[in-house]
């Protein structure tokens, strides 16, 4: 799979395939984003969800940046939350025959067949923040990314220490990310696992906001029209909370007083509002994939067999430790 392209030549293709690496590739890779090497570069082909939250242009930003310092030829692609998107960029990155192929699944199902075309063509595969339902394990290397269930769990239990003692009620509308994604499915089972054990909790709406300002805003604006017993929103990212702030000043209550928020990510504008007491509790996900990505790509490569799983450190945030790193956040 190695360019073993004469040097001339191969800098001749490298001029023609680096291209302004803009955000908006739709269906096609938007060419190379990396400064490639001699002819024994590593070309990988990346396709990205989208661009629909601060934390993914975050991720972005690692992979992009990773890739330039591992002298690695990157081919990104990015798919506007569709799938129909990153199984045509997939194919692409086949016909174009890359080293490697990662990708961020937007929902985890329907990868079989593609993933399959994939091995056929003897590439390997890296599942890189999300990750597929699929049975056939063969079809990737290996999956990098968050424990979602646990971020979900350490929501609940924030929420059971906050409530501990207390007997009335507690009435929690939820916004749920993207439909069908693996975030979206195992935060709201792990959270959903720890508030079990107790039944004041009572979740009394729950909706999909896409995981964008706009749809937490506009999702928000509906549960608050509805219901007039609110006490808490559990979002599944910062970016629907802070859409679902703007919807609760419009309604004239105080987010982090009337209504308790809990989010997951901990951007830097997720942060922000945590230390201002307008969000109460963020689980983090760090975006930052991109050096792990490259280390396991070079892996990859070299044939060498990869750990199925890889794990991302990550911590949670009250207001006072917001407070106190919110200077040195990266993203
Ligand atoms: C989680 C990632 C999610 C983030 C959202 O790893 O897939 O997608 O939590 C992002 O902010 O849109």
């Amino acid at each position: 799979m190695f360019k073993k392209l004469p040097a001339i030549l191969a800098a001749g293709l490298m001029a023609a395939v680096l291209t302004a690496c803009g955000s908006s590739g739709g269906t096609g890779t938007t060419g190379a984003t990396s400064e490639a090497g001699g002819s024994d570069t590593i070309t990988l082909g990346f396709s990205q969800v989208g661009a629909e939250s601060g934390w993914r242009t975050a991720n972005t930003k690692s992979v992009q940046e990773a890739a330039k310092e591992a002298g690695i030829d990157l081919k990104f692609s990015d798919a506007q939350q569709k799938q129909e998107n990153q199984i045509k960029a997939i194919r692409s990155f086949i016909q174009q025959k890359v080293d490697v192929i990662a990708f961020s699944p937007v929902v985890e199902s329907g990868w079989d067949t593609v993933l399959k075309e994939v091995k056929d063509a003897k590439i390997p595969v890296i599942l890189t923040d999300r990750a597929v339902d699929s049975t056939d394990t063969s079809l990737y290397q290996t999956f990098i990314g968050s424990d979602f269930v646990l971020e979900g769990k350490k929501s609940g239990e924030w929420l059971v220490k906050e409530y501990e003692g207390k007997s009335e009620p507690v009435n929690i509308v939820e916004l749920q990310g993207t439909t069908g994604s693996a975030p979206a499915n195992d935060r709201k089972k792990g959270f959903g696992e720890v508030i079990a054990a107790d039944p004041k909790f009572k979740v009394i709406a729950s909706q999909t906001g896409d995981f964008t300002r706009a749809k937490g805003k506009e999702v928000m604006e509906a549960f608050l029209k509805a219901h007039k017993d609110i006490d808490v929103l559990f979002a599944h990212n910062d970016d629907m909370g802070l859409g679902a702030i703007e919807a609760i000043e419009g309604a004239g209550l105080k987010p982090g007083t009337d209504i308790k928020i809990i989010t997951i990510d901990a951007v830097k504008d997720g942060m922000q509002a945590l230390a201002d007491g307008k969000i109460n509790f963020i689980a983090e996900c760090s975006p930052l994939l991109g050096p792990q990505l490259m280390d396991l790509v070079k892996k990859a490569v070299k044939g060498e067999q990869l750990e199925k799983r890889v794990l991302t450190e990550e911590t949670t945030f009250t207001p006072e430790q917001a407070k106190a790193v919110l200077a040195d956040r990266k993203y």
